[in-house]
């Protein structure tokens, strides 16, 4: 009865209790963002399980998961070079160096699933190109020196655009940074290390390909950190939520004031006729980008797009059977376990 007498509202009745419950339901959401808006001003961390609006967590999971495709991705043009590098010590530095980029994958993958997008989801936009990943990882690695410079300027660039990221406003991200810093910091080093070691010890051919290296990585490592300001369509929300501290243009700028005085110190010069010191700003000005060239690479048609995607589409399907036969190993353990708890 009770079920006809409601189904006998009128459809003006009908209208009214649906105005109503969207009048309750706005009131309430305006409390939470409000309350989610003082906490961003206040400088709290936002947990997974909090309310957040659905902009945010779609920014987060666009660019955490760039981010880890990113890693991912950026396996390769490393990896290129582990069977043939020049003694023991530096395979091994080479090969953890891979390890640990695939570890940063992992944790990245696992913070961006805590906003409800699954692993299968994010890998699966990486592989039909509807995904982003670093424009730097779509240039060849061409010599030995290419690993040296990939670790003093690709991770230099990276670490100084992910350190503000340990503060970033959602908490797991932000836990997942601190770990991954640590970890691009040696990866920093020991790429210079590597670097300084050919440029003092080693033979004119070996400091040519250093140069030569150095060369090539320069303006795509100062592209790493994004279109400039003007041109940014993401920043200033972003900013704004606390997801990214410093703007692309001012990470880039310290970037380049850092790298200047560690390039004389190697006896390396930097590809840029208008590098020089700006004793009014304090800073070093510098030459044009090549801003076509940078969208050219995210749009998909740089000088590795295509290998690199196809690799880690490879990648993926040769590795079907490992995740048939963890499914089926989980799936065993699970009915031994119901097996037991019957049993007991
Ligand atoms: N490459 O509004 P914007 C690593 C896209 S891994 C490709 O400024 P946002 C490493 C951007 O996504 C390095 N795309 O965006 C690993 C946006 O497109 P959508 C990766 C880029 O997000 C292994 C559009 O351009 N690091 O270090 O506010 C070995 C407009 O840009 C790039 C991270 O991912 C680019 N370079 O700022 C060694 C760090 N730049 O999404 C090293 C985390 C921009 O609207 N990410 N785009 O379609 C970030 O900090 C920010 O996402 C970015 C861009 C600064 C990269």
């Amino acid at each position: 009865m009770y079920t006809q007498s409601m189904d006998t509202l009128s459809a003006e009745d009908k209208a009214m209790e649906a105005a109503s419950k969207a009048k309750l339901r706005s009131a309430d959401e305006l409390q939470s963002q409000q309350r989610f808006d003082a906490r961003i001003d206040a400088g709290d961390f936002i947990e997974a399980k909090d309310w957040m609006p659905e902009h945010y967590r779609k920014t987060l999971v666009r660019q955490i998961s760039q981010h880890a495709h990113s890693e991912f991705v950026g396996m390769l043009p490393e990896g290129n070079w582990i069977s043939r590098a020049p003694t023991l010590k530096r395979k091994a530095i080479l090969l953890s160096k891979v390890q640990d980029e695939a570890g940063h994958g992992l944790y990245l993958y696992a913070a961006a699933e805590t906003l409800g997008t699954s692993r299968d989801q994010l890998l699966d936009a990486l592989h039909t190109g509807k995904a982003k990943y670093s424009s730097i990882f779509n240039y060849p690695t061409l010599t030995w020196a290419d690993m040296g410079v990939i670790g003093w300027l690709v991770d230099g660039a990276a670490i100084m655009n992910q350190v503000p990221l340990c503060r970033c406003s959602y908490a797991p991200y932000a836990r997942a940074m601190v770990r991954i810093c640590r970890e691009e910091s040696f990866h920093q080093r020991q790429g210079y290390e590597a670097l300084l070691t050919m440029m003092t010890q080693g033979t004119a051919a070996q400091r040519a390909m250093v140069q030569d290296a150095v060369n090539r990585w320069w303006w795509p490592s100062l592209m790493m950190f994004g279109p400039p300001d003007a041109e940014s369509p993401n920043s200033e929300q972003s900013m704004r939520w606390g997801i990214k501290r410093i703007s692309n243009d001012d990470l880039r700028q310290k970037f380049v004031d850092a790298t200047v005085e560690q390039a004389s110190i190697l006896g390396v010069s930097l590809p840029d006729p208008l590098l020089t010191w700006n004793d009014t700003r304090q800073h070093y000005d510098m030459g044009p980008i090549d801003w076509p060239e940078f969208w050219q690479v995210v749009g998909g048609d740089g000088p590795c797009n295509k290998e690199r995607l196809a690799a880690r589409v490879d990648a993926w399907d040769n590795g079907a059977w490992v995740r048939e036969a963890a499914l089926a190993h989980a799936e065993k353990q699970v009915a031994k376990q119901a097996q037991h708890a019957m049993a007991a």
